[in-house]
Order: C-alpha cells, then sequence, then structure tokens
C-alpha cells in the first residue's frame, strides 16, 4: 500500500496501554514517517450521566456486566463508524487468520472496538460491526490487547514499514513455519551452528531451511503439515 497513511481508531475505556503502544519502537516510526495514523477514543467521554456509567447487569440475568450501548454509539457515530470498517475483537468472532489480515490492511481505515467485561450489547454488533474476530482460543480481559495484536498483525504490511523480503520469509506466507535462526558467535555453549549455514552455497542452504521448516511444521503444526502436503500432492499432479 502506497499513498496515504492508514488509520487505525480504537474505542477503549483505558486508553494507557494504546497510547504506550503506538508510542513504542517500529510502530513509533511508522506513525512519524506517515504510514500509520491513529485515534484513541475513550468510550467513557460519551457517557450521558453524572456517574460516566459505561456498563449495566446483563438482561435476563447472569454474571458480569455488558457494555452499555448509548456510549458507544455515541463514540461510534462520532468517529464515523458507519463509514468506516468497523471491527469488534471477541473470543466469539471468527479466527484471525493471514486471509483476515489480508482483508483487513486493503482498508484505508480499521475502527477497533475493544471492549470489557463480559461484553458489548448485541444490537451495537448488529448496526456497527462488519467483523467479529478472536486472536485465539483462550480468554482475555483486555479487548485493547486483542485490538492491539489486530493493529499490530495489519500494519507491518504497510509499504515501507517492514522490508518486503522479511516479509516473504515468514511463517504461514506459504503455509509452513519458519526455519531457525542463527548468528554469531560459531559456537555457544559448546553448540555449533550447522554445517551447511557456514558453507556460502546458496543452494544447498535454500534446501536445508525448506527441509527444516516442513519437519518443524510437521511437529508443532501438524494440521498445517497436512493442508501444505495436500496441496504440495495437488500441484504435482497437474
Ligand atoms: Cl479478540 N478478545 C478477548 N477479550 N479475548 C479473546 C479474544 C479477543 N480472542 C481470544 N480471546
Amino acid at each position: 500500500m502506497s499513498g496515504s497513511a492508514m488509520r487505525f481508531t480504537l474505542l477503549t475505556l483505558f486508553p494507557e496501554p494504546i497510547e504506550s503502544y503506538f508510542a513504542s519502537s517500529i510502530m513509533a516510526r511508522a506513525v512519524e514517517k506517515g504510514l500509520v495514523e491513529y485515534r484513541c477514543v475513550n468510550i467513557r467521554d460519551f457517557a450521558l450521566d453524572t456517574h460516566r456509567t459505561c456498563d449495566d447487569a446483563p438482561y435476563g440475568g447472569g454474571a458480569g456486566m455488558v457494555l452499555k450501548a448509548e456510549p458507544l454509539a455515541a463514540a461510534l457515530d462520532s468517529v464515523g463508524a458507519g463509514e468506516i470498517h468497523t471491527v469488534y475483537p471477541t473470543p466469539a468472532g471468527r479466527p484471525l487468520t493471514t486471509e483476515v489480515i489480508d482483508r483487513f490492511c486493503a482498508q484505508q481505515e480499521l475502527v477497533l472496538i475493544c471492549g470489557r467485561y463480559e461484553g458489548i450489547d448485541q444490537r451495537i454488533i448488529d448496526l456497527y460491526v462488519d467483523d467479529e474476530v478472536s486472536i485465539g482460543d483462550y480468554v482475555l480481559s483486555s479487548g485493547e490487547l486483542a485490538g492491539l495484536v489486530i493493529v499490530d498483525a495489519v500494519y507491518r504490511h504497510l509499504d515501507g514499514v517492514i522490508a518486503s523480503e522479511s516479509l516473504e520469509e515468514e511463517s504461514f506466507q506459504d503455509g509452513l513455519l519458519e526455519y531457525p535462526h542463527y548468528t554469531r558467535p560459531e559456537v555457544f555453549r559448546s553448540r555449533t551452528v550447522p554445517e551447511v549455514l557456514l558453507s556460502g552455497h546458496h543452494e544447498r542452504i535454500r534446501n536445508w531451511r525448506m527441509q527444516q521448516r516442513i519437519e518443524k511444521t510437521r511437529r508443532m503444526r501438524p494440521d498445517l503439515y497436512e493442508a501444505w502436503l495436500k496441496r504440495t500432492e495437488g500441484k504435482d499432479k497437474e
């Protein structure tokens, strides 16, 4: 992506972790270079009553609290969410995959609703949310962490943030995990660097790395390995 910056708008009750993430290392540089813009909106600023209440007990009973519709809707309206691709990170969403990230990368702007408590009022999802996305099969108490995971997975693909060669060789790009990496020294606690990496023989290195990727994927992620095998066998038959 080139030209104008990609913009992330995050709605939250806890702005601190978001502000500190955008101020750190590679992200801070991307913001400085004009590749990324962000807005962090405090939902509490849109609460109507004197106590600035943002949560309430669930209709039908049960544990926990629910993020109320009115302050969240007012916050969403204030950022123009109706016209922007809006994502709600939730353990009840579809799994976040490379394909979902690619789809988000194609957007000029994303709105992310970072929830807390048991969840947000369903009517907000019905009225505003384009994608409900889960980052894995476990529950986080902080929607901010999940929202930032999505931001991080997206912005690193924008032109100029990270060298494109680094992205090409990564885990998942072709359905296999990455090969192991080594740097100096050649011997560390009597463990040596694999001979082939010192050989300067580029084709042998390429083959060794591919073998390592296949073996590592088979051990760590049999599901990805089986899918990769099927695709490779399919290609052989073409
Ligand atoms: Cl997207 N949010 C929260 N709060 N917990 C999660 C999650 C998201 N994905 C997995 N667990």
